[in-house]
């Protein structure tokens, strides 16, 4: 589906509004330092456009941001993501492949809603969407009880919940929703009793923790990308709270029974060998967090390199690139 699979458009998101610890923000900057970016392009081959130096969108976030429908920052979530999903459009629209680095899952609002649109306007074709979390993310502003935005994107990209005015996601359009039937969980351990409901009554397909445990990774991935179907686009969103935190501590909601690294490489690799793969999002690394473990974030910033790695790597170059990847760096 790429008319150019060696360039890749960067989106760096320097955003945590959607949540509520600091620190989310730095994530990006703390991925590209220890070296993402010029790895893939140097050792991975790829061309990179877009945005490497990180934005902040600081011009977008308001003063003052009171709640609306219970959300937190509405308006500085509304307006960062609307912005997002430019920027990702902008790269999809030549047909590259993008790679969003977050910032909090919230952010997925735009990514989203930028590929969605791209990919219907350049073939004519709906995306189908990997959610790779510990969390369902699928709360509408009415079932959250938290009032953060990042447990709400799945609800906003597929329609469930609807902006109201401009300002409160009124921006999003048909044109940038994805649908619910072409949707997959992979990963869940963490899921609220309204999310199950939502999950319920969409048919919306997922593949907990307990199904990866008793099918293994390799049949869940065989089981998630028949539900997708053959030549689909596909837009990767990871989390890297799907990772155990053995693995990934440094991430603001950790919950325990994840997915090992070798997993969560291996669903970025799957999905990359589908040849169908149009986006990419790794989201929620806070280097700020579980500083009092030794070495978390320098683990967590690794770990998701390593998924990113994993669903960038070129077919042909696989076998000589898993000899790499675990001696980097
Ligand atoms: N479900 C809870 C809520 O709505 C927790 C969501 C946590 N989300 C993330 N992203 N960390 O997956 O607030
Ligand atoms: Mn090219
Ligand atoms: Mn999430
Ligand atoms: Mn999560």
């Amino acid at each position: 589906f790429l008319s150019h699979p060696e360039d890749l458009g960067i989106v760096a998101v320097g955003f945590s509004g959607g949540q509520g610890k600091a620190g989310v923000d730095t994530g990006p900057t703390e991925l590209i330092e220890s070296g993402l970016l010029t790895q893939v392009r140097d050792e991975l081959g790829y061309n990179l456009h877009g945005h490497t130096t990180v934005d902040q969108y600081t011009d977008l976030v308001p003063a003052d941001d009171p709640p609306h429908r219970g959300m937190k920052n509405p308006r500085a979530v509304s307006a960062v993501t609307r912005r997002i999903a430019d920027q990702v459009y902008e790269q999809a629209r030549e047909g590259r492949l993008v790679l969003t680095l977050g910032g909090d899952h919230s952010i997925a609002i735009g990514t989203l809603a930028g590929s969605a649109r791209a990919t219907r306007e350049r073939l004519g074709r709906e995306i189908a969407v990997i959610w790779v979390d510990a969390h369902a993310d699928i709360n509408t502003p009415e079932t959250s009880d938290s009032g953060n935005v990042h447990g709400m994107p799945v609800a906003f990209a597929t329609g469930l919940a609807k902006g109201d005015k401009e300002e409160f996601f009124g921006w999003l359009k048909d044109e940038h929703r994805v649908s619910v039937k072409k949707l997959v969980y992979i990963g869940l351990r963490d899921v609220d009793s309204g999310e199950k409901k939502i999950l319920r009554e969409n048919g919306i397909k997922a593949f907990s923790m307990f199904d990866i445990d008793k099918h293994g990774i390799g049949r869940v991935m065989e089981m998630a990308l028949a539900h997708i179907g053959n030549d689909t686009p596909i837009h990767l969103s990871f989390d890297v709270d799907a990772l155990d935190p053995m693995w990934a501590p440094s991430t603001g909601t950790p919950v325990r029974g994840g997915l090992t690294l070798r997993e969560g490489d291996f669903i970025c690799e799957s999905v990359h060998a589908t040849g169908s793969l149009v986006a990419v999002d790794l989201v929620e690394v806070n280097p700020r967090l579980a500083a009092d473990v030794e070495g978390a974030a320098r683990e967590t910033i690794r770990a998701g390199c390593s998924l990113v790695r994993g669903s960038l790597v070129y077919e042909e170059r696989r076998v000589i690139e898993r000899v790499h990847k675990y001696h980097w760096p």
